[in-house]
């Protein structure tokens, strides 16, 4: 029997978390407050009640708009401290944190109170309880490519915390190829690369991906299921998933859980691992996506036990971290 507690105690790592996709509807209001930001919602309650999304462009609307009340560095160490313990207390001992500069630089917010304020919380936490963490750089696809190079010659300045860049925001219409220069300055840096790819674009977004940006993991990918040659590279070359469930039900990225093509593409010998995106708006952390999981496929423990391993193989902590982890 694979209990909540059992799934909770697999040691395992993050690898596909927004930082502002955990601002809790809470949080959000006693920022606002402290920040004299106005939310154009009444209450934590009718906030909450937002959390009912068509597709990923209206959750998009939404997360833009409420994470008006980040403002300072103390702000983002905050959100990052309550992510990290929620994430430790469900199992989760190494995190690699998406976060969006384009987000908060377009309104005035410092690039290094972004990343000093999370790092902030990172340290707490390797003091605390021994996790450990890192920030993976993304570009806001539907954003000029301009301003990707922007984040990124920012980001090159702070390879201290910053282990890689990805892409994320709306995907249908901004294909990877977009952002090959981006990305190739990136990897030239030495940064690791990684793309959302595959959650409501083709599998040619994919395909783009491993071809043009040099991705070495997929975020989402769960379209790559439509292409049976596809899923036969992704297994042949070894490329991770970072599968989030509970976001694709949420985002109608797929119709049910129970058609959710995680256990396919881990029978066809992708490595898989699950992770929760964006936690505050989508029911549930790295804990809550394992038991949904199991709840509507039928997870066994070798599976379990199976993508949490992959996790922290797949993750770019030190090769003596994931040896302690393993
Ligand atoms: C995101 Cl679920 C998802 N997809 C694409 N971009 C995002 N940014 C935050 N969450
Ligand atoms: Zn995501």
């Amino acid at each position: 029997p694979l209990t909540d507690d059992a799934l909770l105690a697999l040691p395992k790592a993050e690898l596909h978390l927004h930082i502002e996709g955990t601002l809790e509807p809470g949080l959000a209001f006693e920022l606002a407050a402290h920040n004299g930001v106005t939310l154009p919602y009444a209450s934590v309650e009718e906030l909450a009640a937002r959390y009912d999304f068509d597709d990923l462009q209206s959750f998009l609307d939404l997360y833009y708009a409420t994470m008006a009340v980040l403002l300072t560095r103390a702000d983002f160490a905050e959100l990052t401290r309550r992510y990290l313990r929620r994430a430790h207390a469900q199992g989760v001992r190494h995190a690699e944190l998406f976060f969006d500069p384009q987000a908060h630089t377009a309104r005035g917010v410092a690039f290094d109170d972004v990343v000093d304020g999370i790092g902030d919380a990172l340290d707490e936490a390797e003091r605390e309880f021994g996790m450990t963490g890192s920030l993976i750089l993304c570009f806001l696809r539907d954003q000029p490519v301009a301003s990707a190079e922007e984040a990124l010659t920012a980001g090159l300045k702070r390879t201290d915390r910053i282990v890689g860049v990805g892409l994320d925001s709306a995907e249908v219409g901004y294909p990877p190829s977009l952002f090959e220069g981006v990305y190739a300055r990136a990897r030239a840096a030495g940064l690791h690369a990684v793309a959302h790819a595959g959650e409501e674009g083709p599998p040619e977004y994919v395909r783009e991906a491993l071809d043009l940006l040099h991705a070495e993991r997929i975020d989402h990918g769960i379209r790559s299921i439509e292409d049976p040659e596809l899923v036969a590279r992704l297994a042949q070359e070894r490329i991770p998933l970072t599968v989030c469930p509970l976001s694709n039900v949420r985002l109608q990225a797929t119709p049910d859980l129970r058609d959710h093509p995680l256990l396919r593409l881990d029978a066809a010998g992708v490595r898989v691992t699950v992770n929760s995106d964006d936690p505050a708006y989508f029911g549930g952390y790295a804990g809550q996506n394992f038991t949904a999981v199991r709840d509507a496929l039928g997870l066994t423990e070798d599976q379990a036990r199976r993508f949490a391993r992959t996790s922290i193989e797949a993750s770019f902590a030190s090769t003596e971290r994931k040896a302690a982890l393993l």
